[in-house]
């Protein structure tokens, strides 16, 4: 194959806006997007809520000194503020730029765009369509890509990097379709792949596809991750699957109540109530089923989202995509009934550690979006900001790809690299005396986290996810695949992601036991203050010889000092 000028892997929202950024930048560029999903089926389509931008629309007083301020607190002071900066400065122009190019943003009375409250912000910024904002941007960053000549390699899925010595030359991939191993010589390679709280199986209200993979080749090819530790539970997901019930719900004037009928988020945050931020209201949530004032069911504990005061008609014009999956997944109409929820993990604040233009350590691979950690969303992300940081942070890395693309030489991926991805994967498939499923490694990985990893941390129940977190990584060895068939082989897709799960899953596990504090989304019990001297920095893992190795990185301040956090 020709090399190209930019693969960039992953369909999702920084994908597609990097891809249609380089384009912009340099049209007559090369690029590729592989996408192991058509790309509108990307979990960005999952994004409900919106993207935070202080238009001020809604409230006219907001500033975006205002939004950096409320992202830096909201982080706990573990994002770096000049990343802050560029993420909040952007914002205004990039919500405006997707309205220029067809984003059917839902519109106030005076048709400017809505702007809705959301959690930890002090105004209400927070742009939407209706309940499915996430899903309109992928159509029309998707859209765009196809018009402007991107070549789309969909149902593809990414095995490694080519690397020889400190020289990127490409990325090999499997063709789902096929089965057959392909090279993708590049001068450059974004990832895009968006995060991995899928490796809390259903207790994550992500895509089945968010498995990290991106993140997996990259640490395996030896660039660090940051901040691995930091998995944010989003307070409402719905009882039996974890599926995401938006935060708008809140937003739009939702309550949580317990068992008691009480709004119990007076006892925790007094003044923003509902709309705390995200690491705040999911304690709350778990510390009342803790204490027994949820609900039991046969399906799991829980507590009530309430929205039947708002109306039939704020709920179907506002949040029609909510009422829909509580009538589907819980029996529940929400004009009529509360939706049965729970935490449920939701996003990765960790990831590639990139520097403000998209860089990694690896010269020609960036990175962008949940995937990277550039870092703006630190111990805990704001509702509202990730759709936001794919948008900033694709774009970013699309135009730093487009203008460093000439400075890296194709290089050629060589056939034998080829044959050993390929004996890799047969090997799979291979006869062996004792072998291990899929199924059963991929829930107790699952059950391991969530019940040891959790929103509650504490060393012997990190030790024991650790110790845990091994032993399947040893039983991974004898994991086999029965379907011998080339043709969509999912059950080898499932056994790869596993693989990157596990290799992540340690990093996330390591990092939750060295950091002896309590911090936005990573809460010890056994230490439970924020311990600024020693931890106010960010986790760096590396993968040397197989193992995780842990190091630091010191955060990036500016206008703001620490403060105590208090909402
Ligand atoms: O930023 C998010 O995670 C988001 C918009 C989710 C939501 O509650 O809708």
């Amino acid at each position: 194959m020709k090399p190209f000028d930019i693969v960039i892997v992953g369909g999702g929202g920084a994908g597609l806006y990097a891809a249609m950024e380089a384009m912009k930048t340099n049209p007559s560029l090369n690029i590729a997007v592989l996408s192991k999903v058509y790309p509108n089926r990307s979990h960005t389509s999952a994004a409900q809520g919106g993207a935070n931008a202080a238009l001020g629309n809604k409230a006219k007083d907001d500033t975006v000194e205002m939004h950096i301020f409320d992202t830096i607190k909201g982080s706990d002071y573990l994002a770096d503020q000049d990343a802050v900066d560029v993420l909040c400065s952007e914002a205004p122009k990039i919500i405006r730029e997707l309205d220029n190019i067809g984003t059917p943003w839902s519109r106030m009375d005076d048709n400017t765009i809505a702007q809705r409250p959301f959690g930890g912000a002090g105004r209400p910024r927070c742009c939407y369509c209706a309940d499915k904002t996430g899903h309109t941007i992928l159509q029309t960053l998707y859209e765009q890509c196809l018009k402007k000549g991107v070549y789309f390699f969909n149902e593809y899925f990414a095995l490694s990097l080519s690397v020889n010595g400190s020289r990127m030359r490409g990325l090999l991939a499997m063709n789902i379709k096929t089965g057959k191993v392909e090279a993708f010589p590049a001068k450059t390679v974004i990832f895009a792949t968006g995060g991995y709280a899928k490796m809390y199986w259903n207790r994550s209200s992500n895509a089945a596809g968010n498995t990290g993979d991106g993140q997996a080749i990259a640490f395996r090819a030896g660039i660090p991750l940051k901040d691995m530790e930091f998995v944010q539970f989003h307070p409402t997901g719905l009882r039996k699957s974890g599926l995401l019930v938006t935060e708008g719900a809140r937003g739009e004037g939702g309550y949580l109540t317990n068992r008691d009928g009480e709004r119990f988020m007076a006892r925790y945050a007094k003044e923003k109530m509902e709309l705390g931020p995200r690491d705040l209201v999911a304690r709350s949530i778990e510390t009342e089923i803790l204490e027994g004032r949820g609900f039991d069911s046969p399906a799991g504990k829980y507590i009530h989202l309430d929205l039947t005061h708002l109306g039939a008609d704020l709920i179907k014009s506002r949040l029609p995509q909510i009422r829909e999956m509580s009538m589907q997944f819980e029996g529940v109409d929400p004009i009529d009934e509360p939706i049965p929820v729970r935490p449920t993990a939701h996003y990765s604040m960790g990831g590639i550690d990139t520097d403000n233009f998209g860089r990694t350590v690896m010269g020609g691979v960036y990175a962008a979006g949940e995937c990277g950690c550039v870092s703006v969303h630190g111990a805990n992300r704001l509702g509202g900001n990730s759709l936001l940081d794919i948008l900033v942070f694709g774009r970013i890395a699309g135009h730093t790809a487009a203008e460093e693309a000439g400075k890296f030489a194709p290089g050629a991926i060589p056939e034998s690299e080829i044959r050993e991805r390929t004996e890799e994967l047969r090997s799979y498939m291979k006869p062996s005396g004792h072998y291990e499923r899929y199924g059963a490694l991929r829930e107790e990985l699952g059950q391991t986290l969530a019940v040891n990893v959790g929103i509650f941390r504490e060393a012997s129940l990190l030790k024991k996810g650790i110790e845990e977190i091994a032993g399947l990584k040893d039983r991974y060895q004898h994991v086999r695949v029965f379907d011998t068939s080339d043709v969509y082989n999912t059950n080898l897709i499932q056994v790869l992601e596993l693989k990157n799960m596990l290799d992540l899953a340690e990093s996330v596990a390591a990092g939750a036991y060295a950091r002896e504090e309590s911090r936005g989304s990573h809460t010890r019990v056994d230490f439970p203050v924020r311990d600024d001297e020693k931890w106010h920095r960010h986790t760096m893992a590396t993968l040397m010889d197989g193992k995780v190795v842990l190091g630091e990185k010191p955060v990036i301040m500016g206008r703001y000092e620490l403060q105590e956090r208090t909402y």
